[in-house]
Parts: C-alpha cells; sequence; structure tokens
C-alpha cells in the first residue's frame, strides 16, 4: 500500500553513510539542535556514534562545528583549529567542507549553515568520506530562495483548498481553520531546508475573507506554523490583502497615504512580530485579477508597497510586491493591448521609487507561467529595484503533476539568459543583487532572490506525482546555485530518494529515470501549444487541450490563427511594440523573424504556415512533427517505466504507471486536436501523410 508520508530526498537510508560513523556536532542553538537531532538519530538507526558533550579525546569521522563556537576539546580543536583562523567569508549560511587526516571537517559560518552543511554531507554519501574530498566552499548565490503557497484556509467554490494545487489539500489548512498536523510540518521543514529552501509565504496570493483574518484574529494559527518551521531555517510570511485596514481595521478606507491607514499598518506589523519574533514579511497581489490595491485611490504600486515596506522596515521584515499586474477584462477584438506588455507598463516607470525593503516579484515571462515564454523584459528595466523572479513549481501550465514534466531545465534556462547579451549579467546575477559593470546606474545591496509556487499537498508523496518531487528538489538547489546543471541536480535527487544501497541495480534506476525525466519539458512542449504561442488549454482548469479556448475571451492571450497563419504580432514595426521593451541585442533579435529564435517564433510574429525556420521545416510541419514526436516520446517514457517493476517501491512504481497512463492518453489528445486544427485552417497535408483526423 501507499505510505502514509513517503520520505522523498530523506529516507533514512540516505543517512546511511554519516550514520555509521562517529560524529561529532559542535555549536549551540535551536539550528545546531536540529543538527544534533538528525546525527543522533542516523547513529542510532546505523551503528555510529553521536558525540556529545563531555567529549573524550579520541578519532572521530566526522566533525561538523560552527565557527567561533567556543574552546574545543581535543579532536575537534586538532582539526579545527588552523581551519578556524582561516574560514571567514562563509556568511551564516555559508560552510567550508574539507579532510584533515582521517577526519572529514565541515566548519560552518552560522548555525543555518550548519544545517545546509549536514545535509550536503548526507548528499554526498560515502564520498563526504572518501580521503581525496576537496575542499570546498559552499555559499548560496541567493540570499532569498523562497516558495509560496497558494493554499486558501477556506475552501474556496472555484479553486478548492490549495488553487492551482495537484497534490491533494493543504499540508496546513483544511475547511475554514489550521490542519494542525505539526509532523506532517516539521517533515516539510526537513525537506525544505535539505533543499536549501529559506523562507515560505503560508497563503494564497488571492486572499479571501478567511485568510484576511491570518493577520490578526487568526495570528496564532501563523505563529504555529512559524515555530516548527524555525529549527529548519525557514522564515514565515503571510499573503495579505492590501485592504486590510478596511476590512479588518474597520477603516473607510485603505488610500496608503492616509495617517489613519499607516498607522493601523504599522501598529497591526507590530503585533505580528510580537508574536512572530523572526517573521519574514508580507507578499502581495495588487491590483491584479480583483484584487485590491493602490489604484483605487489614484495611488501607484510604489505607494502602495512602500507603505508595507515602511511598516516592516523597523521589524526586518520585507514586502514581495508582485509584478503580475494587466487587464484580465480586454476585448479580444482590441488588437492593440497586448497582455506581454502589462507588467513593464505598469511598473519600469517606477523605477528607484520603491523602499530597499521591496521586493518586486516578477513572473519569469511576461505572459502567465507557460511552458516557454521569453524571459520577462521587466528583469532588464529596473537596475535600481530589488528584483526577485518568480518560477512555478506546481505545474499549472506543464501537466498539472499528472504529467512527467522535470522543470529543472526550463529554470536553468531563465537563470542564465542575459538580457543585455553576451557580455552583460544573468538572470541569477540580478536577482543576486550583483550591480552592472561600469558607469550604469544600479543599485547595490542584496538582490530579491528566487520565488516559487509550491506543488505539495497532503498527498502521501507530497506532490501527487511522485516524480514532481524533483521539482521542488531542483528549484532549491537552483536557488542555492544557479548554475548547477539540471541533470546533476537530477542524480542527486534519484540517489537520495532511491539510494543505491537499498536498490537491487541502481544503475538501473538512475538511467532509467535520466531517460524519462531529462527531457521531459521539451517533450511537453512538443506535443502542446507551438513555437512560444502558449495557452490552447482549456479555460478555467487549464488542463488539456482547447486551441480556441482563450481565443474570444477577455484574458488577453490569443493566438490568432486563420487559415493564412498564426501568432501574435509584437514587434514595434508592425505590432503591439512589445519588442521596444527589450534592450539591445534582444530587441532586434526579437524583432525579425529571420533572427528570433525558432522556439518563440509565434510568441513575437504572426507567420504563413509555410513560413521556414531556422530548422528547415515550415511552420506547419513543425507542428505535425513535433505532435508525433511528443507523442511517441511519451509513449516511451511509459515503457522505460516498466523497466523498474520489481526494482524500486512497488506502491510508488503503481503510482507513476497511473500517472503515465494518464499522460499518454492526454498527449495523444493534444496532438490530435492541435495537429487537426492546424490541418482545417491551413489545408496543408502532414508532408510524411501520417494520419491526421
Ligand atoms: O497563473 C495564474 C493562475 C491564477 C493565479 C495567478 C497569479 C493565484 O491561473 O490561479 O492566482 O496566475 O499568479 O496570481
Amino acid at each position: 500500500g501507499e505510505p502514509s508520508v513517503h520520505p522523498a530526498w530523506l529516507p533514512s537510508e540516505a543517512f546511511r553513510a554519516l550514520g555509521s560513523r562517529r560524529v561529532l556536532v559542535h555549536g549551540d542553538g535551536p539550528l545546531v539542535d536540529t543538527v544534533e537531532t538528525e546525527v543522533t538519530w542516523a547513529c542510532s538507526r546505523f551503528g555510529g556514534q553521536a558525540l556529545v558533550a563531555p567529549y573524550r579525546d579520541e578519532p572521530v569521522d566526522l566533525v561538523l562545528a560552527l565557527r567561533w563556537a567556543g574552546p574545543l576539546p581535543a579532536p575537534a580543536t586538532r582539526a579545527l583549529a588552523p581551519l578556524n583562523e582561516t574560514g571567514g567569508g562563509l556568511g551564516d549560511e555559508g560552510f567550508l567542507l574539507t579532510r584533515v587526516g582521517d577526519t572529514t571537517v565541515l566548519l560552518a559560518g552560522g548555525p543555518a549553515g550548519l544545517l545546509y552543511g549536514l545535509y550536503h554531507v548526507v548528499r554526498l554519501g560515502e564520498a563526504a568520506f572518501d580521503p581525496g574530498l576537496p575542499t570546498r566552499r559552499h555559499r548560496p548565490a541567493l540570499r532569498r530562495r523562497m516558495l509560496d503557497h497558494w493554499d486558501n484556509v477556506a475552501v474556496h467554490p472555484l479553486m478548492g483548498q490549495v488553487e492551482r494545487g495537484y497534490a491533494g489539500g493543504s499540508i496546513f489548512w483544511r475547511n475554514g481553520g489550521p490542519r494542525r498536523d505539526l509532523a506532517r510540518i516539521r517533515a516539510y521543514g526537513r525537506l525544505l531546508a535539505a533543499c536549501g529552501i529559506n523562507a515560505i509565504s503560508v497563503n494564497n496570493v488571492n486572499v479571501g475573507g478567511t485568510e484576511a483574518r491570518l493577520l490578526t484574529e487568526r495570528l496564532g494559527d501563523v505563529a504555529e506554523i512559524a515555530d516548527v518551521l524555525r529549527p529548519f531555517g525557514v522564515r514565515v510570511h503571510l499573503s495579505v490583502t492590501f485592504a486590510a485596514p478596511v476590512v479588518l481595521g474597520g477603516l473607510p478606507t485603505a488610500d496608503p497615504l492616509d495617517e489613519k491607514v499607516r498607522s493601523w499598518w504599522a501598529t497591526t506589523t507590530r503585533q505580528v512580530y510580537e508574536r512572530i519574533p523572526d517573521f519574514g514579511g508580507y507578499v502581495v497581489k495588487a491590483d491584479s485579477e480583483g484584487q485590491p490595491g493602490p489604484l483605487t485611490y489614484g495611488r501607484s504600486h510604489a505607494d502602495g508597497a512602500n507603505l508595507l515596506a515602511e511598516a516592516l522596515a523597523p521589524l526586518g521584515g520585507v514586502v514581495h510586491w508582485r509584478a503580475f499586474v494587466y487587464n484580465h477584462r480586454q476585448d479580444w477584438r482590441d488588437r492593440r493591448t497586448d497582455r506581454a506588455r502589462a507588467a513593464y507598463d505598469h511598473f519600469a516607470p517606477l523605477d528607484g521609487e520603491f523602499r530597499t525593503n521591496v521586493i518586486l516579484q516578477v513572473k519569469y515571462g511576461p505572459i502567465d507561467f507557460q511552458t516557454r515564454e521569453p524571459v520577462s523584459p521587466v528583469i532588464a528595466a529596473m537596475p535600481a529595484t530589488r528584483l526577485a523572479v518568480e518560477m512555478q513549481v506546481t505545474q499549472e501550465y506543464t501537466g498539472q503533476q499528472r504529467h512527467v514534466c522535470y522543470l529543472g531545465p526550463l529554470w536553468r534556462e531563465i537563470l542564465g539568459f542575459r538580457p543585455w547579451g553576451e557580455e552583460g549579467r544573468t538572470v541569477a546575477a540580478v536577482v543576486a543583487g550583483e550591480p552592472a559593470q561600469g558607469p550604469t546606474r544600479t543599485r547595490s545591496g542584496p538582490g530579491g532572490g528566487l520565488v516559487a509556487v509550491a506543488n505539495v499537498g497532503d498527498d502521501p508523496y507530497w506532490c501527487g506525482h511522485p516524480l514532481a518531487q524533483a521539482n521542488l528538489y531542483a528549484f532549491g538547489r537552483l536557488a542555492w546555485d544557479p548554475e548547477l546543471d539540471p541533470a546533476a541536480i537530477l542524480d542527486e535527487w534519484i540517489d537520495l530518494t532511491f539510494p543505491p544501497t537499498a536498490t537491487e541495480d541502481p544503475a538501473l534506476v538512475r538511467e532509467t529515470v535520466h531517460a524519462i525525466m531529462d527531457d521531459s519539458w521539451r517533450t511537453y512542449e512538443r506535443y502542446t501549444a507551438p513555437l512560444g504561442v502558449g495557452f490552447m488549454v482549456n479555460p478555467g482548469n487549464h488542463y488539456g487541450p482547447q486551441v480556441d479556448g482563450y481565443e474570444y475571451s477577455p484574458w488577453g492571450t490569443y493566438h490568432f490563427a486563420d487559415r493564412d497563419g498564426v501568432g501574435v504580432d509584437r514587434t514595434r514595426a508592425t505590432g503591439t511594440g512589445y519588442t521596444d521593451q527589450y534592450p539591445w541585442p534582444w530587441r532586434d533579435v526579437y524583432e525579425s523573424p529571420e533572427t528570433c529564435p525558432d522556439e518563440l517564433l509565434l510568441f513575437f510574429h504572426h507567420v504563413p504556415y509555410d513560413h521556414v525556420l531556422h530548422s528547415g521545416s515550415t511552420v506547419i510541419q513543425h507542428i505535425y512533427d513535433t505532435h508525433f514526436a511528443g507523442v511517441e516520446q511519451v509513449e516511451a517514457m511509459f515503457r522505460r517505466w516498466q523497466l523498474l517493476a520489481g526494482v524500486i517501491d512497488p506502491a510508488l512504481h503503481e503510482r507513476v504507471t497511473d500517472r503515465l497512463d494518464e499522460q499518454v492518453l492526454s498527449a495523444r489528445e493534444w496532438r490530435d486536436h492541435v495537429n487537426t486544427y492546424f490541418f482545417r485552417k491551413s489545408g496543408v497535408p502532414d508532408a510524411r501523410g501520417r494520419r491526421i483526423h
């Protein structure tokens, strides 16, 4: 049968190497206690020895120590004394790993570093004790590595307990109140620490009446979660409604420039910190898809964000202000309005007006978490603003955790994208807060980091699809080090989740899971909306194909297919002018169909079906070919997975088989809808004569 809660990337077996050693933990404080608890448990499980004070002078295999943690007993002193001198620059989350004689030594710059170091040692397994272990300093590239839960407290009539959640109910809330499964939350905190995530927001950015009260009457429920997550280095944030002074405070207005409104936020925020001293701050979706915001009062987004920032600043909190603002009541007949332009048009003029504890949180693409979008031009347009990029781990538009779709490669591409061309910074550098070289006006100071919408629920496998756990893991790892190779992250994840020591054929497991997952994002892209055009999904639930689902709707996501061609003209020459929002070279690269990358062609251009791509294929033939190929690849995934029957846990195997069954059906559905649609529109037959219905 299914486990009550699957251990994900922390099965006990993953602790074997560490747990069978003699391990000394040195330091004090709540996070060090967490490390000690882990070590003690692992050693009792695997026959090692956890050493606690007073230490005897005998050799140890592993020392986990905080830097400058006071006088050390003999075995540790010998190893640590010289390192303690040179071990600066680790920051409070970093650590140094090295060998001193026969001992592996981990020296952490701060308590969180000790925790991350511990899980790093777990990840390394036996390799952590290799005499040839190289000395390495580890520090997160991004300070802020956050997950946003779109969890509702009250069940929403349309969206349920978790908006865009595909893994059952919420781990925090149920039927209007706290779920109080603290063991589950603890297990979650542990998983988060083990992949490097250090902040979460515990409720949906669409804030309903019940959710609004988390800030005041229901603050105790939030404090309880914060207490459980604190020992794992995870800070808790809240999504708040901009109308809170009205709906909670009984004020006649929420105008950000109103004195009473300001003092309401100041007082309320102080009360939050009295209960949760390390509270992270607020997340705000304002003037977006019906949420209230400052525009109602004729004030700007900067006025709105600064209002909350001012209340949080003396207490050490930040505001994550979302840039996902656009007109969702557009007239489809109006070809001039372009949703892709909206975030830039709203926010770029406000650059430099936000307080330093405002983080402007920008979705990676200009539209909405599609399988393929260009990188948002906002990222290059606000040098004087602290920016965070928002990803979507929950697979709203990428198969809803029924389809295998490993998103590591997508995120890696975005993070490595250089908005100013080859010589300029990457997106990762922007969100890390690295200033530009040269005389440009850029802010210095910490960046806004990475944020993602979470994909867990109360499902026994956390994510509905067991393989979707890899997405959560990969997000954390990329936020720690945006230069990691997604395939290498997958290696880590596979070895942790299916420990080689507990599997009959570890090589087969690795090979099979890689073969299924490595390219699964591109496979998903092949059988769904083509060439960056996006959507073509069923409206509302966003699952499965409906090519014209949004074509005549107010949401602003159109493909404009007719008998002659398809795609959105976003050029400045003849289209919506969106390409103008990019700096050189991309403003020119995207402007011309000659230079625009194939995978984004229909995002930027309306072209005839016989337009020839760089690949040499015509647009129409590309649509046919990729849709046939995508389905074949999914069928191959299914066959491959059967190789693992009897090799891995049968319940997990069966769950994935069920999901792959659905993925095959859904991919065929996509192929046939899309191919038939374009065959009927264009009248162009498949050059290879395959059956199109
Ligand atoms: O992707 C869209 C979703 C909405 C979501 C919104 C947002 C939380 O369909 O469900 O609302 O984006 O990011 O605010």
